[in-house]
């Protein structure tokens, strides 16, 4: 019987080596330790050892059976962490490759365009103000001296929401409102979206404006004509070409719409400029007497300037483009060249 033990170890011990797998552990352990294991069968057999035998036999049932599950154990463990290191070895990264870059972005080119815009004049210490898109009749056209039969007042040219109220056509309500809470001296600038309905490939029913006001005693259009001669060459260059036009407008008395010698041609003609040789940039002029009595300005005690420019306009001019619709269609391939 104790012969028969001694085999039975040394057949267990023989075939662990060949049971590379968890199941086949298991097999094994199930096979010898379970409970109609190969042991146990034997150990119940005990009643048929020798009495003298059989002390010996339950010693040496114990230490196979202790021996034998520890080296299973031992097996398995091994087993574990040979398959833990070939986890490890499949996700190794490779640190020294080279990241996938992600994309930087960049502020559109119409803020951009606008708030180099801004800046220029706030250098010459104008504030930005801003003010409601959607406005009513009175700031929108009564204030800045726009009567009722004007052709702006059009269904056709203004976004009507309800009887009295549009949206706003130009940033002129906004100087409005400030000059309704503030004493002159003003410097004031007005960015902002304003809309009209106009599309095609200089018109968009969205666009971008920017209009400034000046009102102190004392000033003259000699200070108009010297503010946006400095902003102009602060945008375009200094050695651009410009002259004042005179125009008219309800809300200036006189009024002057600016050019600049065409960027495209230099002045000689092309198709950006009619064959002119040059660019409508901006309209301006001395703000009119009537807007001042709206606002509760005494008109014989202060005089202003005030301008209006698109953003749009500015930006495909400085860069070279000829479909404004091209803005606002958010594709990468147009806005990564800025
Ligand atoms: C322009 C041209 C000329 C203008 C006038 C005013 C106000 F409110 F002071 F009367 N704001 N902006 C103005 C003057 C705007 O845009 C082409």
């Amino acid at each position: 019987m104790l012969n028969t033990l001694d085999e039975l170890e040394k057949k267990a011990m023989l075939e662990l080596p060949g049971a590379t797998s968890e199941d086949a552990l298991n097999e094994l352990r199930t096979m010898y330790l379970g409970r109609k294991g190969v042991l146990t069968q034997m150990l119940r057999q005990i009643s048929t050892v020798t009495a003298e035998e059989r002390p010996l036999f339950g010693k040496r049932s114990n230490e196979i059976k202790e021996s034998l599950s520890h080296a299973i154990y031992e097996a398995l463990e091994r087993l574990k962490s040979s398959r833990k290191d070939d986890v490890l070895l499949k996700e190794t990264i490779d640190v020294t490759l080279p990241g996938r870059t992600v994309g930087r972005g960049h502020l559109h080119p119409v803020t951009r365009v606008s708030q180099e815009i801004c800046r220029i004049f706030a250098r010459m210490g104008f504030n930005v103000v801003e003010g409601p898109e959607v406005e009513t009749d009175y700031y929108n056209f009564e204030a800045l001296n726009i009567p009722k039969d004007h052709p702006a007042r059009d269904m056709q040219d203004t976004f009507y929401v309800e009887e009295n109220i549009v949206l706003r056509t130009h940033t002129s309500p906004v100087q409005i409102r400030t000059m309704e809470k503030m004493k002159p001296p003003v410097r004031i600038l007005s960015p902002g979206r304003v809309y009209r309905p106009d599309s095609d490939v200089s018109h968009t029913p969205m666009f971008h404006q920017i209009e400034g006001l000046m009102v102190d005693r004392g000033v003259t259009f000699g200070d108009l004509k010297g503010t946006l001669t400095y902003f102009l060459k602060q945008i375009f260059g200094a050695d651009i070409f410009l002259r004042f036009r005179p125009s008219f407008f309800p809300f200036t008395e006189p009024s002057a719409e600016v050019d600049i010698q065409c960027v495209m041609c230099g002045g000689k003609g092309c198709r950006v400029c009619g064959q002119s040789g040059w660019l409508e940039i901006l309209g301006s002029g001395m703000v009119d007497p009537a807007v001042f009595e709206n606002v509760g300005y005494d008109p014989e005690e202060v005089t202003g300037f005030a301008f209006g420019l698109g953003v749009e306009r500015i930006a495909m001019l400085k860069y070279g483009i000829s479909d404004i619709r091209l803005f606002f269609e958010n594709d990468w391939r147009f806005l990564e060249q800025f």
